[in-house]
C-alpha cells in the first residue's frame, strides 16, 4: 500500500505520518508538500531518511508536476490535507485560498480520474456548515446540515468538498470526505488560538482575544483525527462524507484562562481585541455516524490532550521559537499591530 499524503509538513499532515508509521509500518508513504510558511521541513526530521518514507517538494495546483508525481509514484491513496488553513489569512487575502484549496484539488482529483487510484480522501473541515447560535445548546452538524460558509477559507473548503462530489458522480472517482472539528496537539503552527496562546504567555506578551472571547470551539486531540482519516481509508464508503468532533465545546475565554493557569500566568495577560469579521459563533460536530459505521471514538479526553500539548511547547521550544522569530513576525505586525 502507497499513500500519497499531501500537506504532510504541515500540522495535521505530520501528526498522521507519524500516526500511520506506527500503525501500518508495512505502508509506504509519500509525502508531497510546497513548503508554504506553514510547512516545516524541521517537523519530519525524525522520518526523512527512513525507509518506506519520501518527501516531494511540490505546488498541488502545478498540474505537470502533479502529473509527473503520479506517473512516477503511482499512489494507492491518496489523502490531501494541504491548504491555506488559516481563516484571519484568508480574510486579509483570498486568492491563495482559491489556488491553493479549490485549483490544487481540482488538480488531484484530475490526476486520480487520469492514474487511477484505489481512493482520494480529502481533509475537510466542519467550518464549511458556518455557524450555530450560541443559544440553541440542542443543534448539532451532521453530515445532512447544508453548507453555508462564512469566510474565504471556508468557502474555499466548501468548493473543495463540491469539486469532490463531482468527481465522484460524473467519473466514478472513488472519493471520501471527512469534515472535522478544531485539531490541538504538537507541531500547530502559532498563529492558531492554543499554540498562540502559550507562546505569548511564555513570552509574557498580551493574550488576543477576539471580541468577548464567547465564540465556542470543539476540540479534538490531532491524533484522534488520524485515527479516524486512517480507518476511514480502511473502512469508510466512496462518496461517503464523515463527520468528526470530540463533543467538547469551549469558550475560547476559557480555553486562554486555563492556559494562563497551567502556565502560572496572570489573567491580565489577556487583551481584548476588535473581532474576526464575520467571526462564526458556536461549531458543534455530531459524529454519531462515524461512530456508528465505523466505530470512531476519541481516546484523548481534552484535560489530557490539553496537558501534553502544553508540555509538548515547553519541551519543543526550538521547533516554534524559530517560526515566530521568523516571517510570521512580519505577518503578527500585519494582523495584530494596530488592532
Ligand atoms: P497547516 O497550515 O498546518 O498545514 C498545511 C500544509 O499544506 C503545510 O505544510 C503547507 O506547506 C502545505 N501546503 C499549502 N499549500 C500547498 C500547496 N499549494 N501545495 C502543496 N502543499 C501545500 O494546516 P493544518 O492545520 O495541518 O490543516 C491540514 C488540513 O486539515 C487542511 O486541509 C485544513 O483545512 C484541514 N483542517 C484543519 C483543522 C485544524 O483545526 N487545524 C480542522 C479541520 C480541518
Ligand atoms: O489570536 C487569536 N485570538 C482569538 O480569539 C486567534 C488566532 C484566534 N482567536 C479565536 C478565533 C476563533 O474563534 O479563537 C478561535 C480559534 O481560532 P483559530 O485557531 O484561528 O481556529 P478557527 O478559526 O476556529 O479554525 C480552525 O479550525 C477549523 C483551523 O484554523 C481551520 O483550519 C479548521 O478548518
Amino acid at each position: 500500500m502507497k499513500i500519497l499524503i499531501t500537506g504532510g509538513a504541515g500540522f495535521i499532515g505530520s501528526n498522521f505520518i507519524f500516526y500511520m508509521r506506527e500503525t501500518h509500518p508495512d505502508y509506504e508513504l509519500v509525502c508531497l508538500d510546497k513548503l508554504t510558511y506553514a510547512g516545516n521541513l524541521e517537523t519530519l526530521a525524525a522520518v526523512m531518511d527512513k525507509p518506506k518514507f519520501t518527501f516531494i517538494r511540490a505546488d498541488i495546483a502545478g498540474r505537470d508536476a502533479i502529473y509527473g508525481i503520479f506517473e512516477t509514484e503511482k499512489p494507492d491513496v491518496v489523502v490531501n490535507f494541504a491548504a491555506e488553513s488559516h481563516v484571519d489569512r484568508s480574510i486579509e487575502n483570498p486568492s491563495i485560498f482559491l489556488q491553493t484549496n479549490v485549483l490544487g484539488t481540482q488538480v488531484l482529483l484530475d490526476a486520480c480520474r487520469r492514474y487511477g487510484v484505489r481512493r482520494y480522501h480529502q481533509v475537510s473541515t466542519d467550518e464549511v456548515y458556518g455557524d450555530l447560535p450560541l443559544d440553541r445548546p440542542d443543534l448539532f452538524f451532521t453530515e445532512q446540515t447544508p453548507l453555508h460558509t462564512s469566510s474565504p477559507y471556508s468557502a474555499s473548503k466548501a468548493s473543495a468538498d463540491l469539486l469532490c462530489n463531482a468527481y465522484q458522480r460524473t467519473y466514478g472517482v472513488p472519493i471520501t470526505i471527512s469534515r472535522c472539528s478544531n485539531n490541538y496537539g504538537p507541531y500547530q503552527f502559532p498563529e492558531k488560538l492554543i499554540p498562540l496562546m502559550i507562546a505569548n504567555a511564555l513570552a509574557d506578551k498580551p493574550l488576543p482575544v477576539y471580541g468577548e472571547g464567547l465564540n465556542v470551539r470543539d476540540w479534538l486531540y490531532v491524533e484522534d483525527h488520524c485515527a479516524a482519516i486512517d480507518l476511514i481509508l480502511e473502512k469508510g464508503k466512496a462518496g461517503q462524507v464523515y463527520n468528526i468532533g470530540g463533543r467538547n465545546e469551549m469558550k475560547n475565554i476559557d480555553i486562554v484562562k486555563l492556559i494562563c493557569k497551567a502556565l502560572d500566568k496572570p489573567e491580565s495577560l489577556i487583551t481584548y481585541v476588535t473581532d474576526r469579521k464575520g467571526h462564526d459563533m458556536r461549531y458543534a460536530i455530531d459524529p454519531a455516524f462515524i461512530h456508528r459505521e465505523l466505530g470512531w471514538l476519541p481516546e484523548t479526553k481534552f484535560a489530557d490532550g490539553i496537558q501534553k500539548t502544553i508540555r509538548w511547547y515547553l519541551d519543543n521550544k526550538s521547533w516554534w521559537e524559530k517560526i515566530v522569530s521568523g516571517e510570521y513576525q512580519n505577518y503578527y505586525e500585519r494582523m495584530y499591530g494596530n488592532r
